[in-house]
């Protein structure tokens, strides 16, 4: 989609902070950050939210938690604990209207979030 910020992104037009990178989904560090880790899993195909994910997009949400993991491995919080949230519609505070996994970790995290 050529009006969305991280189909741009995705085709180079914005340069991320990419952590990793593979054929279906691409992480980068959050621009704003609300921990010392706070990482972006996306799929590099456009898809808005959660509730316009399909059965056949089911092994490509199975890899944004594996890459999710690969990220909190390579960042180090892999064992002390991190968190993994995807905020679906304005309501649960969906901003980019391209799915995305935010890995966040290095600090303690309280619950229930805001
Ligand atoms: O999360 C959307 C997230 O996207 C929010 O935490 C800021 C982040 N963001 C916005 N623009 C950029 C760029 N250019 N690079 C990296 N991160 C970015 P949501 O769950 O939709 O509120």
């Amino acid at each position: 989609m050529t009006d969305c910020l991280f189909c741009k992104i995705v085709a180079g037009d914005i340069e991320p902070d990419t952590v990793l990178e593979t054929d279906n989904v691409l992480a980068f560090r959050d621009i704003n950050p609300q921990a010392p880790t706070h990482v972006l899993v996306i799929p590099k195909r456009h898809i808005e939210s959660i509730n316009a994910l399909t059965a056949e997009d089911a092994a490509l949400v199975g890899e944004l938690y594996l890459a999710a993991r690969a990220v909190a491995e390579k960042e180090g919080i892999a064992e002390s604990g991190y968190r993994t949230v995807m905020n679906c519609g304005e309501g649960a505070g969906q901003t980019v209207f391209h799915i995305h996994l935010h890995v966040l970790g290095g600090r303690a995290l309280s619950w229930p979030p805001g």
